[in-house]
């Protein structure tokens, strides 16, 4: 019943953390928790760097003590990629080839839905992140994230549609957002989309991972290594602080990212955190902050994929924030998001983060905005995780690249 298929980005991912590099003493960081538990990464990271602050990478571990069940409830997915839920707790689910699909809770699956845009769906392209209208009961209106094709290469594009009464297609899709400028490449799309509170939509990006692309991160005149935030006609959003910045675009909310695929709100305070994929090392977790500078890719704490220094081998630069928590070797993290079910409370406000080549869900248990205690979940799956997110009936859901959809609860 095992399916490993999806071959083409495994190679990419399993660079990320082929772990050959310097050897360095145990990290010997204690947190402020009384776990006794080592941490949870034993192997040796990539590169010697120092942490900015303590229990900011391989905090001690920690363990669930309550009692969950794991269930598959379907493995015939096909790479599918962003998960949301519906009003009445079904699934809506992308597929990276470009088909979205209703997934039932018992894990019936639905026919494609039609209607959607053409996906550029090479390497790491697709249809990517999903999410619904905070008016949906209402307008039925979704938002996804995917890979456009366009003269001059491709980019990551956001749209809009209807899903139809009887649930068969998205009507009157329209292209709202281009995150230009376009290159020819198939790395780095970012993807992830997410409402505020304020119902504005956050849309995460990549640097196109090429060496020509990457020093956009730092361009406020690209869209390429941002967080983005705009309206439901794609317009800039009102009150993004780099709206002030000459020469910036006004729909920018944070600049300085490599490749974001993880977004979520933290239920504490509405505040955005994100995930992002480091090169050999330095995957990191950012509490995002409209206007600032998140460093890719002149601060970093990993390396090049073959081993040299990036930049001046630097990891902290005044002006430049540092990242909540980072990991080395990496574990390439992709959908995540915070829990605040009841269906196991000692989860609540804790950071579920699905990861790629470390093949576990990682637990970040969070206090006053450090994490604090760190635990590997489903490891023994052996699962690719893209995303994950909170059902309706708070439980966590994730799906996989090998094309599972899995439910977490009791
Ligand atoms: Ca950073």
């Amino acid at each position: 019943m095992t399916r490993l298929l999806f071959i083409p980005l495994i190679g990419i991912n399993l660079l990320a953390s082929d772990c050959t590099g310097k050897t360095l003493d145990s990290p010997n960081i204690i947190n402020s928790t009384d776990s006794t538990i080592a941490p949870v990464e034993t192997k040796d990271p990539n590169a010697d760097f120092k942490p900015a602050f303590v229990g900011q990478t391989r905090v001690s571990g920690v363990k669930t003590s309550a009692k969950y069940e794991v269930k598959i409830l379907n493995e015939e997915l096909s790479s599918p990629w962003g998960l949301t839920s519906l009003p009445d707790g079904r699934f809506l689910i992308t597929e990276k080839a470009g088909n979205l699909r209703i997934v039932k809770q018992n894990g019936e699956m639905s026919a494609k839905i039609t209607g959607l845009p053409a996906v550029d769906e090479n390497g790491q392209g697709g249809l990517l992140g999903i999410t619904l209208d905070p008016d949906f009961e209402s307008n039925r209106m979704v938002y996804w994230a995917f890979s456009e094709k366009v003269s001059g290469g491709n980019h990551t594009s956001v749209a809009k549609g209807r899903l139809s009464n009887d649930e068969s297609k998205i009507e009157n899709a329209s292209v709202i957002y281009r995150a230009t400028p376009a290159h020819k490449g198939n790395l780095h799309f970012g993807g992830r989309v997410l409402f505020d509170k304020n119902g504005y939509l956050y849309l995460s990006t990549g640097e196109r991972s090429d060496k020509v692309t990457r020093p956009q991160a730092q361009q406020v005149n690209s869209s390429l290594g941002k967080i983005i935030r705009i309206t439901k006609d794609g317009q800039p959003a009102p009150g993004n602080a780099l709206a002030s910045m000459a020469g910036a675009r006004p729909e920018l909310f944070s600049y300085g990212h490599r490749n974001v695929q993880g977004l979520s709100l933290n239920p504490v305070d509405g505040e955005l955190w994100s995930n992002e994929f480091g090169p050999r090392g330095g995957d990191e977790i950012n509490h995002v902050v409209s206007g600032k500078n998140y460093g890719w890719p002149t601060i970093t704490y990993g390396i090049e994929y073959a081993g040299a220094k990036i930049g001046d081998a630097i990891q902290q630069k005044e002006g430049m924030e540092q990242p909540i928590y980072y990991w080395d070797p990496s574990v390439s993290p992709s959908g995540m998001t915070f829990y605040s079910g009841n269906v196991i409370p000692e989860w609540q406000n804790n950071l579920f983060v699905g990861c790629l080549s470390g093949m576990h869900i990682a637990r970040l248990v969070i206090k006053d905005n450090k994490v604090i205690g760190e635990e590997r979940l489903l490891t023994e799956e052996l699962q690719r995780f893209r995303d994950v997110h909170q059902g309706k009936d708070g439980a966590l859901y994730a799906v996989t690249d090998q094309g599972r959809l899995y439910r977490i609860g009791n």
